[in-house]
């Protein structure tokens, strides 16, 4: 099976990691994280573009060598370094990149001090207190990595981003739906939902009579899967290689609005309608809407909730989250579409730690369709990232000022995202902030403290009047980092009172501002900014992303302040109020 994007990007980390782990030279890591890190940002598939023998050395990172590897990865399946690498070092090592306080360099010293090869033998050496005697680890060290492999526990078998797990979705969308006699192919579950993550793919079909025994063959045999789990008549279930479980259930034509209703769920939801029409003497099953004995509704989603009295409720909304009650009284809001994005308002570039020049990200934004896109580079305390002080700032205002003079049809907005401290104040001064157009204000440290200091801090930086966003609100990391521990309502009421936007940042793993509380946000008239916080110029397109987020959290066009024309846009910013 050719390797999608993602796989490509797994093995390249995988290899870094091992090299890194061995202690080898920094500018090989260096490349392979790169290639990654550009095979991550990229919309299409590399197998494709290698197919059409596209030159991957046009990318900045890719070099002649690490094209050649790319190629082997999709040629092969894997990598002979990686194989090699395999041969060298416990490939269990790479678990333990699982646990965010180690790198590569302090496993490779608990490898070679303490023997420890898995996630078992690093619990085991933490609570006999053999981490914190290590050189450079501590007690503080060691506790994080107790409480880190808790988390890793809990969570259990790690439910998969919904951005990874669409290529999968497409992929065999498209492949059932080219076999003979298949009529209607459709993937439910949560991933229809547009859920942050998915547990498994439920897919519903329904075919010509006759057809069944040959597309559930098919399906079984389809080239990504492992195991086989069960294959039946009207169900089969598989294991993806990639770990990923996929249903396939075939439906009759008569029924495939209720079932597609069902196994699209949320179950929350399915329960809530159910209790409505059993309220109006209907009884609702996977087969349709029955009036006694007679089927009144069951062939489309539409006539299933037109049959209850309810208008139709986008996927999108099926949490049990209010919208029953707002179908009922046609009060369901208009959700935000891709084309009314009209720019993107937080973005890096390489002077801190994107990948593209300005020209490469306004040249990006340009093929968007979009009128402006907002410069936001970190600020100083974000050393890690070259985070600007006050002069380079000033030095990249310039810069943008220059670029701006030779663009047609777009602008960039000299902009920052500015470090929230840990006192609530922000890391650059008051009046190089005014200069620009617009400031982001993040949290990026001390992300632990009190629920009490944590909201302070974060009101108390809203009270200065150049933050004009909030930037991915609770810092959360989905599968890797919870959370920060706040009072989200207070602040987006703090959030009100000073004109404050709220951002929803589209990054896959950040989804943040969560989608309840988008909703919140709106119904309290708090505007969002919908923004990728794209690294590279293919990382614009993460907007997608944000978009089924955005129609989770309830958001309509007016809800968002960059479906806006630029003047319009910029005179909603509270600095210009
Ligand atoms: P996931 O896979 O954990 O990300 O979440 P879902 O929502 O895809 O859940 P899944 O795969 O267990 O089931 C698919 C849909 O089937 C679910 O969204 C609603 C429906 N469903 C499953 N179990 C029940 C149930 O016990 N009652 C009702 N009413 N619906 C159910
Ligand atoms: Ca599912
Ligand atoms: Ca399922
Ligand atoms: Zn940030």
């Amino acid at each position: 099976m050719v390797p999608h994007n993602n796989e490509i990007r797994d093995i390249l980390n995988q290899v870094a990691d091992l090299l890194e782990i061995k202690g080898e030279n920094q500018f090989r890591v260096r490349a392979y994280r790169e290639a990654a890190r550009i095979i991550e940002g990229m919309t299409e598939q590399v197998s494709q573009m290698v197919k059409d023998q596209e030159d991957l050395t046009r990318y900045r990172g890719i070099g002649k060598d690490m094209a050649g590897k790319i190629g082997e990865i999709i040629e092969t399946g894997t990598l002979g370094k990686l194989e090699q690498l395999k041969d060298e070092l416990p490939m269990s090592l790479l678990d333990l990149m699982k646990i965010p306080s180690l790198g590569p360099r302090k496993i490779s010293h608990i490898y070679n001090k303490l023997g420890v090869t898995t996630l078992e033998g690093l619990e085991r050496s933490a609570r006999e207190g053999k981490i914190a005697d290590l050189n450079g680890f501590g007690e503080k060290t060691q506790q994080n990595i107790l409480e880190s492999l808790g988390r890793i526990k809990k969570s259990g078998e790690k439910r998969l981003l919904w951005s990874d797990a669409a290529p999968f979705a497409d992929a065999l969308e498209k492949y059932l739906k080219g076999i003979t006699g298949v009529r209607q192919v459709r993937v439910a579950g949560s991933y229809r939902r547009g859920k942050e993550t998915v547990g498994d793919l439920d897919i519903l079909a329904t075919c010509r009579r006759g057809a069944e025994n040959d597309l559930m063959k098919s399906f079984v045999s389809y080239e990504g899967v492992k195991n086989v789990l069960a294959l039946g008549k009207t169900k089969s279930s598989v294991i993806l290689r990639s770990g990923l479980q996929v249903d396939l259930r075939i439906v009759a034509g008569v029924s495939y609005g209720a079932a597609l209703h069902y196994f699209t769920g949320s179950k929350a939801h399915n329960i809530a309608v159910r209790k409505l029409g059993t309220e109006q003497g209907f009884k609702i099953n996977e087969y349709g809407v029955y009036k006694g004995e007679k089927r009144i509704a069951g062939k489309t989603e539409k006539e299933i909730y037109e049959s209850l009295g309810l208008v139709y409720i986008e996927p999108e909304l099926r949490e049990n989250l209010g919208e029953i009650e707002a179908a009922e009284d046609n009060r369901l809001p208009e959700l935000v579409k891709r084309s009314d994005i009209r720019g993107d308002l937080h973005c890096h570039t390489r002077r801190t730690d994107g990948h593209g020049s300005l020209e490469e990200m306004a040249e990006a934004a340009k093929a968007l369709g979009y009128g402006y896109l907002a410069i936001t580079e970190h600020s100083r305390k974000v050393a890690m990232a070259g985070g600007l002080n006050e002069k380079e700032l000033r030095v990249h205002i310039e810069n943008i000022d220059k670029v701006n003079q030779n663009l047609k049809g777009l602008r960039l907005l000299k902009a920052i995202e500015v470090d929230i401290l840990p006192d609530g104040s922000l890391d650059l001064g008051d009046s190089v902030l005014r200069e620009l157009d617009l400031a982001v204000g993040s949290v990026h440290y001390q992300q632990r403290l009190s629920r009490k200091k944590q909201t302070e801090r974060i009101i108390r930086a809203m009270d200065n009047p150049n933050l004009d966003i909030l930037g991915h609100p609770t810092a959360r990391l989905i599968n890797t980092r919870d959370p920060m521990d706040i009072d989200l309502e207070k602040i987006i009421e703090a959030a009100k009172e000073r004109k404050v936007v709220i951002e929803l940042n589209a990054q896959p793993d950040r989804l943040d501002l969560p989608h309840n509380y988008c909703k919140t946000a709106a119904e309290l008239g708090v505007k969002i900014a919908l923004s990728t916080d794209a690294h590279s110029a293919d990382n614009l397109s993460l907007m997608e992303n944000g978009i089924i987020a955005a129609r989770r959290g309830w958001l309509s066009k007016d809800d968002i302040i960059n479906t806006r024309p630029l003047k319009e846009l910029l005179k909603m910013l509270r600095r210009n109020a």
